[in-house]
């Protein structure tokens, strides 16, 4: 394999940037902007390992770009059609993730049921001693009726979870999945009138963002919980918070939001909400498998080998081998 010039554009994950080096020639810059580049790297860039947004502009601007290793599952920080377009591969790092935040997503629900964190805050503060029981939870998993919006990779890692905790399973997806015994609703609207408790973990587009609308909320009912694991984008925090305050559904529990990192202060104040820092993924485990897939997928390619997970938009250029 010759040696070949890969562009980090911004943060990377510390075991991608190691082993990259031991292979390729890598440029690292700041954030993905061309002005950053002069002409003689402009040329010899071939590959991008990337966590973060890659502009149209970027990589029109790069001749010779072949692939874009991204790392995570959603890689809605790149226009892959634009890509595909331009004969770019964009790979992403799916499957080994999907049971990490299947995991954290159990946690998760729980947490925002059972109070988990403000019973062990109301310990650690030692109003347990002081004041007696923390208060009995309004909330519990028993007989939940549990209707999940994306039915892929993760979304199947949460439904087998969950078959382990008695409850009822639906969900949602375009099109019906022949491989599974889940009810299956044809619309969101339908999943949230059938049941209490949405699980969002579609991918952000244009059919998902804000699909879980003030309607949506409203039919899952004042005992309703609305979980998010996939992308903040998928609901409008405005009406997120709206319902909440007005008693539309029960509770919450977050951990993406529609523009991160930041978060809006209002939903610190509803005790009925449990919020992470997007970190469903985020285990040293976990993450080093992400990791060693960015690099084994421009490995592969740069070997002549196809990629290993590229993308559905940009799967057809793949090399025959
Ligand atoms: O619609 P289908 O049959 O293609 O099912 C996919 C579903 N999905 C949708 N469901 C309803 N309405 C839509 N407009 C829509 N678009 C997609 O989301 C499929 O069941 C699921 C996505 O599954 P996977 O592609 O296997 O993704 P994975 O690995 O489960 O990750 C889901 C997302 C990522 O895209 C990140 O945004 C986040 O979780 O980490």
């Amino acid at each position: 394999m010759s040696k070949r010039t890969i562009l980090i554009p911004g943060n990377i994950h510390q075991r991608i940037l190691a082993r990259l080096t031991d292979i390729f020639t890598v440029i690292r810059i700041s954030t993905a902007d061309i002005a950053l580049l002069n002409d003689q790297l402009v040329n010899e860039i071939s590959g991008i390992a990337s966590m973060g947004v890659i502009p149209n502009s970027l990589i029109a601007r790069l001749p010779n770009l072949e692939i874009i290793a991204h790392f995570g599952v959603g890689y809605d920080v790149i226009d892959a059609n634009y890509a595909a377009r331009q004969g770019v591969i964009v790979s992403n790092t799916p499957d080994v993730l999907s049971e990490e935040v299947a995991d954290t997503t159990v946690g998760l629900l729980l947490n925002t049921l059972r109070e988990l964190p403000q019973a062990e805050n109301y310990l650690r503060q030692g109003r347990w001693a002081k004041e007696g029981n923390y208060p009995l939870t309004k909330l519990t998993l028993r007989g939940r009726k549990i209707g999940i919006y994306g039915l892929g990779r993760i979304g199947l890692e949460i439904a087998k979870r969950l078959e382990a905790f008695g409850v009822c399973i639906e969900y949602h997806t375009r099109s019906k999945k022949v491989d599974v015994s889940y009810g299956y609703r044809s619309s969101l609207l339908e999943l949230a009138q059938q049941n209490d408790t949405l699980i969002a973990i579609v991918p952000s587009n244009a059919a998902t963002d804000h699909s879980v609308t003030s309607e949506v909320l409203s039919a899952l009912g004042p005992q309703g919980v609305f979980i998010n694991v996939g992308r903040g984008t998928v609901i409008d925090e405005n009406v997120l918070i709206h319902a909440l305050e007005n008693g539309v559904i029960a509770g919450a529990g977050l951990d993406v939001f529609e523009v991160e990192p930041s978060t809006p202060t209002r939903l610190f104040d509803f005790p009925n909400v449990s919020l992470l820092p997007h970190v469903a993924s985020a285990s040293i485990h976990t993450r080093d498998l992400m990791a060693d897939l960015v690099v084994d997928n421009l490995i592969n390619w740069f070997d002549g080998k196809p990629a290993l997970t590229p993308v559905i938009e940009t799967i057809n250029l793949q090399r025959s081998i």
